[in-house]
């Protein structure tokens, strides 16, 4: 195959593999370019200790092949990272993709010289396309905070992004972890395991709950089989893509025995259902405070030490207004004698010295391995690295100097032809991923099928950009989301980046319905006009 094509995609993940999948199956001339060596995306690289998904298994995988949701075996109840890349590798190999796929190939450039995208790779390819699709996924750039001395550590560092895929051996090590987001709540209990000490730097406490993680027997496998056709549908129809309804019960309305008594049904049952247990948890403070005062007396019934217990307690922002990380004996892990805790709010990390951690105070924790769990420049940061420059040679750095615009979370003003997977806008990390995703390939699809069908060019309005943005902010208004703020929703984790409120916080059905409006109404959110071609 030649470099010039219809399309190009970035990535293949979840989102590039189906894209590619999609769009092959239509007729279109699409290929796609992938950093990594392999297929996986957010799987290939997050190979950390513990890494495993929070959606369970039998709905964190595609839907739209009914043979595919048959013939593939779930192990458990969450997936773990390497059987959620195992599951990617067999559908890029059972639907015959890597041939339409180049690995080891970062893209450095892509600019639209006015008729088509030219995008340069690292390795000096050239790669034309006439539509570019970016499939980089939602939390793939890296925030690797910037410590003094870091480059002077003579142990060895890590971010849990970027994990070595031969493995870290932490056996009798001294191992510090800086992040207690879901990342680092999923690793410190693994890393704790083998480590020979482990010093958690924690600069804001976190709401987590059990996952309840355990093998997924024969018999639940193949009810969920049976049932994937009514699964599909409330998934359809929900506020996350999940497949369950939030609950109608008001929380304030019980005495206080019958709310514990079903708090504590919602611990026991485990996993990001619990935000679904009582209504309104993420849009009234008071029935918030009733959740999150359960989960804080239980990490006061769970750790031994009430000084620890009291520095794990998040007291600074409602519960689910940063992501809920799910756990396997996080809280538990404090209770080790290998295990200590430091209160770096409190005390702020100064310096990495050569021997370890110094904090503000001048206390030294010495290390042999240093774990970022620190999260990542998210939603908008993959986008910015891809050197994006639209028409007339606008860089989308520029066009999103003051925070990240788009219209739909799918395409941005003054950038032709170019449409975002999961873009900022879009409800992607409120809701299951794959779930979003496939709603945005199967959208896209049509648009470019009938950009295809009548030689048009697409862009997004100013206009439509400017009404999604006050509507993407109203949405996040209209809930207690903004309340968290150090939260990457809204890019307070990365120094310098600009406050916006990223996802699109009005629910996956709402937004699929207005994605649905879009298309019938013959994309009036879109400039549409008659190809132009270079002379
Ligand atoms: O990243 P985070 P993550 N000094 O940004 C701390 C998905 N995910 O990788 O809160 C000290 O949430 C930071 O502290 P603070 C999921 O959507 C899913 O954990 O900014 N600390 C915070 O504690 C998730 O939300 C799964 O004060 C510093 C932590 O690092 C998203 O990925 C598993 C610091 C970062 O937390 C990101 O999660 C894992 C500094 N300079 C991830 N800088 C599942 O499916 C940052 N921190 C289960």
């Amino acid at each position: 195959m030649g470099n010039d094509l219809d399309v190009v995609v970035i990535g293949a993940g979840f989102a590039g593999l189906y894209t590619i999948h999609r769009l092959r199956g239509l007729g279109f001339a699409v290929h796609g370019l992938e950093a990594a060596d392999g297929v996986g995306g957010t799987w290939y690289w997050n190979r950390y200790p513990g890494a495993r998904c929070d959606s369970e298994s039998y709905y964190y995988c595609y839907a739209f092949s009914r043979e595919l949701e048959q013939e593939w075996d779930w192990s458990e109840r969450y997936p773990g990272q390497a059987e959620i890349l195992s599951y990617l590798e067999h559908v890029a190999d059972r639907f015959d993709l890597r041939r339409s796929i180049s690995f080891s190939t970062t893209v450095v450039s892509a600019a639209h010289d006015g008729d088509r995208w030219v995008i340069d790779t690292e390795g000096g390819e050239r790669w034309t396309c006439r539509w570019l699709v970016t499939a980089v996924g939602c939390l793939s750039s890296a925030n690797v905070p910037d410590i003094p001395g870091l480059d002077g550590f003579a142990g060895e560092w890590h971010h849990t992004g970027q994990w070595p895929h031969e493995g870290v051996d932490v056996t009798g090590r001294r191992v510090g972890v800086v992040g207690t987001g879901s990342t680092g709540i999923q690793a410190i209990p693994v890393l704790a395991a083998s480590a020979g000490h482990l010093t958690v730097f924690q600069r804001t406490a976190n709401f987590s709950i059990p996952a309840r993680n355990a093998p997924l027997s024969a018999e639940e496998a193949a009810g969920y089989k049976a049932d994937y056709a009514a699964i599909r549908e409330v998934q359809q129809a929900s506020t996350n893509g999940h497949p369950f309804v939030v609950s109608d019960v008001d929380t304030l309305a019980l005495p206080d025995d019958e709310r514990r008594a079903l708090f504590e049904r919602a611990w026991e049952r485990g996993g990001l259902r619990f935000r679904a247990a009582v209504r309104d948890v993420l849009a009234d403070p008071e029935v918030n405070e009733t959740a999150s005062d359960f989960i804080r007396s239980k990490i006061h019934e769970t750790v031994d030490d009430p000084a620890v217990a009291a520095v794990l307690t998040p007291h600074d922002h409602p519960f689910a207004t940063k992501r809920p990380p799910i756990d396997t004996d996080y809280f538990e892990t404090y209770n080790r004698a290998n295990v200590s805790l430091v209160d770096v709010r409190a005390d702020p990390i100064a310096q990495i010295t050569p021997g370890g951690v110094r904090l503000a105070s001048g206390a030294e924790h010495p290390l042999d391995v240093l774990v970022f769990a620190t999260g990542f420049d998210a939603l908008s940061g993959p986008l910015l690295r891809l050197g994006l420059r639209g028409r007339d040679g606008l860089a989308l750095t520029e066009a999103w100097s003051e925070g990240a615009a788009t219209y739909l979370g799918l395409g941005v003003a003054g950038f032709p032809n170019l449409f975002t997977i999961t873009g900022p806008g879009s409800p992607s990390v409120l809701t299951n991923m794959p779930t979003s995703i496939e709603q945005h390939v199967d959208w896209i699809a049509d648009l470019l099928g009938h950009l295809r069908a009548h030689d048009l060019d697409a862009e997004p309005t100013p206009e439509a950009q400017a009404r999604w943005a006050d509507h993407v902010r109203e949405a996040a208004d209209a809930t207690l989301l903004p309340q968290a703020a150090s939260s990457w929703y809204l890019g307070a984790n990365v120094p310098g980046k600009p406050r916006v409120f990223l996802p699109y916080a009005g629910g996956f059905a709402r937004y699929r319905e207005m994605c649905d409006a879009e298309a019938q109404a013959g994309y009036p959110g879109f400039a549409l006009r008659a190809r132009r071609r270079a002379a």
